[in-house]
């Protein structure tokens, strides 16, 4: 007897607005430990930029040394990677990304990486305004070394030895303020919506994306008498504003309360709506912002969601005035000066 059950109809494949799978955008797999918080942000990584619609071969992935640093491996495989040294991710992001402007860089780096060996490149990073998304998955120890403090940890914070922590912390998002990063924003790994709304705003905006995230290290720094831990962030985070999205591609218009809400339009033209919940948060008010980090910090809780935010601050390929193509792309004749111009410069020493 023959079949004549015919088969079910295959379901079509999602993609998003480029024909591209999510597939397209993981990565290799993971080698951290289960339960660490960095593999939640792999995931919202991998989330936001398939949302978004990037494609993942106009992105170049950076970063430092350390169980963090190992993280742009599981994501956005058909992306350029560069795993540097130790706290050294900035310099090459800067050297990078001047080279080809035309691409979407993301770095990630740790609360070691940079809060210790790497603080005098992230300063310099911060000032510049170049556009790079920087994520710090900040897990207030060096994971990767066995779980000594770094200098996100917290004053009074205890080791898994019990050991206490008695230096005060940096804190990574008053400093990026402070020195002149455009967009800084604070989440925790554990809140998946909040962090895939910031990392979508980060892709839509030009200039540095400064994006702390606390993220428990399950081996090192999860216990009691930790506040790097998931237990302390998930009950002192403290929520400052509701972060909504939309992108240019969709044509939604959102219903808002002028008063409470701060509506921004984006370089890209997307759309950012962040509903205030903290009383006297304002995102674009720098001040502002460096009042809610103390006062929430003296209490002991995070502030959570975007930060500071200026759209419209010229960025480090702006400031220094670049021709429009890469850099990497222009032949010889446009990149070394002619005879006449050398002469010129010769005659200007006489
Ligand atoms: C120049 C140099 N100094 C020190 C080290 C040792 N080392 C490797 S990772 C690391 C710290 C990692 O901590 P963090 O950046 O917070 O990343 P995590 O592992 O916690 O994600 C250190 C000190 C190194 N690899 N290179
Ligand atoms: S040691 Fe800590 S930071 Fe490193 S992979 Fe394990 S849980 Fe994550
Ligand atoms: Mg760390």
């Amino acid at each position: 007897m023959s079949d004549t059950t015919t088969p079910a109809p295959v379901p079509p494949k999602k993609v998003n607005r480029l024909g591209l799978e999510m597939a397209s955008y993981r990565g290799g797999k993971t080698t951290l430990c289960a339960g660490c918080g960095h593999n939640a942000i792999s995931e919202r990584v991998i989330d936001a930029f398939y949302e978004m619609g990037v494609d993942p071969k106009r992105v170049m992935k950076f970063s430092g040394i350390g169980c963090s640093s190992k993280s742009p491996a599981y994501f956005l495989n058909p992306s350029h990677g560069f795993n540097s040294v130790h706290g050294r991710m900035p310099s090459v992001a800067t050297g990078a990304l001047l080279a080809n402007a035309s691409m979407l860089g993301i770095g990630v780096s740790g609360d070691g990486d940079t809060g210790a060996i790497g603080i005098g490149q992230f300063v310099h990073l911060m000032r510049r305004n170049l556009p790079l998304i920087y994520i710090i998955e900040d897990n207030g120890c060096y994971g990767l070394t066995k779980g000594q403090f770094s200098p996100t940890a917290d004053m009074g914070s205890k080791a898994k030895n019990g050991v206490m922590n008695d230096l005060p912390p940096i804190d990574t998002c008053a400093l990026a303020i402070e020195l002149g990063a455009s967009f800084v924003a604070r989440s925790f790994s554990g809140d998946k919506k909040q962090l895939l709304g910031i990392l979508k705003a980060a892709i839509a905006h030009r200039g540095t994306c400064m994006i702390d995230v606390i993220s428990p290290c399950v081996t090192f720094n999860d216990h009691e008498g930790s506040t790097k831990s998931y237990a302390y962030a998930k009950d002192h985070d403290e929520v400052i504003g509701e972060v909504q999205f939309v992108p240019f591609f969709e044509d939604i218009t959102v219903e808002y309360e002028p008063g409470s809400t701060t509506a921004v339009t984006m370089h890209d033209g997307s759309h950012l709506y962040l509903r205030k919940i903290a009383e006297d948060y304002n995102p674009t008010d720098r001040i502002g912002a460096l009042k809610v980090l103390h006062e929430t910090a003296r209490r002991g809780e995070y502030a959570t969601g975007i930060l500071y935010l200026e759209p419209d601050k010229p960025d480090f390929v702006d400031q220094l005035g670049l021709v429009d193509e890469p850099l990497a792309m222009l032949d010889q004749a446009r990149t070394r000066p002619g005879q006449k111009a050398l002469e010129e410069i010769m005659e200007s020493f006489r």
